[in-house]
């Protein structure tokens, strides 16, 4: 007879996550709804290919990559001054890939024409969550092509712009975008950087607190021509900086250090000082954030896909989970109040990545030339809305998910604490959620915002006309209505931007009901996605959720 064992030995397993294209159905339905049925035939293998490496392989780079952080080695063993940053074969490894797979290639290719910035967003919202967010740097150089594309000369085409969009890994490049000062971070116009005239070109000397990533090949920064005058805010322009000279040496920038941040450990952010950067101007001198802003609202849609990669893997990682981990005398999907946690996060990501491939669609017709003035002021409008919404989302799922796993979700070495870090940083870095809530007041006052989101709204619940959905439709013209009640009922500019951040929530939670409803009219008879809409209906959108700032005391 056998002595009965000790100790306990159950080991836990470790969930394993399926081909994530062809696991996540809702992705699938949105694409035959949205993308031509040719084109996704075409597309589809890709998709499932990628699908499969990103929840595979990837995942095992995008590990390392985080654990071996980024090493900036300033002097050669002679006392030379080098500035070289190594990084992780993982992160070069996603880099390689990204090239490979055209992650920014396929959105200036067109290949599908408008359509070719969806396919490209939903390779994107594949591969974030297993890059390391090696997302951030294509964000960048994507912003960086489109700019070129709108303001770039010869030079920039054929020395920055090719190398940008190239699918080839030895030639690709990456930009990075260089604005935030140690006097600002929101409000450059503190910069304290100064370019001065060198020939045709100008010169930098200042210092850039934030600059992600100093691997990079080149970057788009902000400098002024002319010191402000006492007490006024400096005119910036904005310059192309090539980082390294052909033999590698450093273009007049000498690295400080590297930042030690909460996540993106992989992600190689430095602070530099600029000593006399050789730099050519881009656009109009002293029209430097209006020009980077075409940047800048690219990289914000970046960051809304992101943010929905995240929500997605949540969801996908706590759901692989749940049929394998015990307690209670039944797997934990059998629990009803772990079913509902599950569905909350399954409505979470599926509603985001409703406004996030619309942001993507809306954005592939505008580089096309087939969107309206108003779907281009609608573009403008719900680009700082979506990235706001969708970064606070990303980080509450985050957690939910560490939750999800229980105390092992906590430990550093399970690898599930990494996403919660990556994703605290979607609500800060290209804009804070009041800098953002403002921003959407910038456009609704100065480009039509306002008045676009009512159109659009009114024009979609114009085109439905089915009985089946006579509820639904009476519902959200009730509560697009209260939003247009609301703000203009606003009488001052500071009540006005103090409910900014509360009207920025509501349009979002609204334009994504709205969004069910559209999806809805292809795909009724999927019940899950009306309980969703409905759930949205009753739960979200809530009027009482604009709160005055006298009824929190505040004078
Ligand atoms: C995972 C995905 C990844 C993401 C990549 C991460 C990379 C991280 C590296 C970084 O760079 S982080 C730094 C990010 N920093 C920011 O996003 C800055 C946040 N602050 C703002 O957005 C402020 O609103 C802003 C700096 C733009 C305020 O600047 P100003 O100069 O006080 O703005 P002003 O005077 O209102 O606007 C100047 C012009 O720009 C105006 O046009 P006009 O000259 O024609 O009048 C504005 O209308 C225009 N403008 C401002 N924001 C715009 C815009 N135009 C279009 N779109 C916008 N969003």
């Amino acid at each position: 007879m056998s002595s009965p064992t000790p100790y306990s030995t159950f080991i836990q397993q470790m969930p394993k996550l399926n081909n994530e294209y062809t696991d996540d159905v809702f992705l699938q339905d949105y694409l035959r709804t949205y993308f031509p049925a040719d084109a996704l035939k075409e597309i589809t293998p890709d998709l499932t290919q990628f699908g499969q490496r990103t929840a595979t392989v990837f995942i095992e780079w995008a590990r390392e990559a985080e654990l071996n952080k980024p090493q900036l080695i300033q002097f050669d063993a002679w006392g030379k001054r080098i500035d070289e940053i190594k990084v992780s074969q993982g992160w070069l490894n996603l880099e390689k890939v990204a090239a490979e797979d055209g992650l920014v290639a396929i959105g200036y290719e067109r290949k599908y024409a408008e359509h070719s910035r969806l396919y490209q967003f939903v390779k994107l919202y594949l591969y974030t969550a297993s890059s390391a967010i090696y997302t951030c740097p294509l964000a960048m150089t994507d912003g960086a092509a489109r700019l070129i594309e709108l303001y770039g000369d010869g030079f920039l085409k054929e020395h920055a712009y090719k190398g940008l969009t190239s699918r080839n890994p030895a030639t690709f490049k990456t930009s990075g975008q260089w604005m935030t000062e140690r006097t600002g971070g929101s409000d450059v116009s503190r910069s304290m950087t100064f370019a001065t005239p060198d020939g045709d070109d100008y010169v930098l000397r200042g210092h850039k607190w934030f600059t992600s990533a100093i691997t990079a090949n080149m970057a788009f920064t902000l400098a002024s021509t002319e010191q402000p005058e006492n007490g006024k805010r400096a005119q910036l322009s904005l310059f192309y900086l090539p980082i390294r000279h052909a033999d590698g040496s450093l273009n007049g920038i000498e690295v400080e250090a590297l930042k030690d941040k909460l996540g993106t450990r992989a992600l190689p952010t430095a602070q530099l000082l600029l000593t006399g950067a050789k730099v050519k101007l881009v656009g109009e001198k002293g029209k430097g954030v209006k020009t980077i802003s075409t940047l800048f609202n690219i990289t914000r849609i970046y960051n809304t896909i992101s943010a929905v990669s995240y929500l997605r893997r949540a969801y996908a990682l706590s759901k692989a989970y749940s049929p394998i981990r015990e307690a209670f005398g039944q797997t934990i999907e059998q629990h009803p109040l772990h079913k509902k946690t599950l569905r909350e996060m399954e409505m979470a990501y599926q509603s985001n990545a409703l406004l996030g491939f619309f942001l993507s669609r809306l954005l592939g017709k505008e580089e096309c030339n087939t969107a309206t003035e108003n779907e281009k002021s609608l573009l403008r409008f719900l680009t700082p809305v979506a990235k706001l919404f969708t970064a606070k989302q990303a980080i509450q799922y985050a957690s939910e998910h560490i939750e999800t796993f229980g105390g092992l979700g906590y430990l550093e070495d399970s690898g599930i604490p990494a996403m919660l870090r990556d994703a605290q940083v979607l609500s800060i870095w290209e804009g804070t959620t009041n800098v953002l809530s403002l921003d959407m007041l910038r456009a609704a006052e100065k480009e039509n915002g306002l008045a676009a989101f009512k159109e659009f709204a009114a024009a979609l619940l114009n085109n439905v006309s089915a009985p089946e959905f006579a509820f639904q439709k009476n519902v959200l013209q009730q509560k697009t209505k209260a939003l247009f009640e609301f703000v203009g009922g606003i009488s001052s500019t500071d009540a006005l931007v103090a409910a900014s951040r509360d009207v920025a929530f509501y349009v979002a939670e609204l334009t994504i009901a709205l969004l069910w409803l559209d999806f809805l009219k292809t795909n009724y008879g999927q019940s899950n996605y009306l309980s969703t809409l409905n759930y949205w209906l009753k739960y979200k959108m809530n009027e009482s959720s604009f709160v005055s700032t006298a009824e929190l005391g505040i004078k």
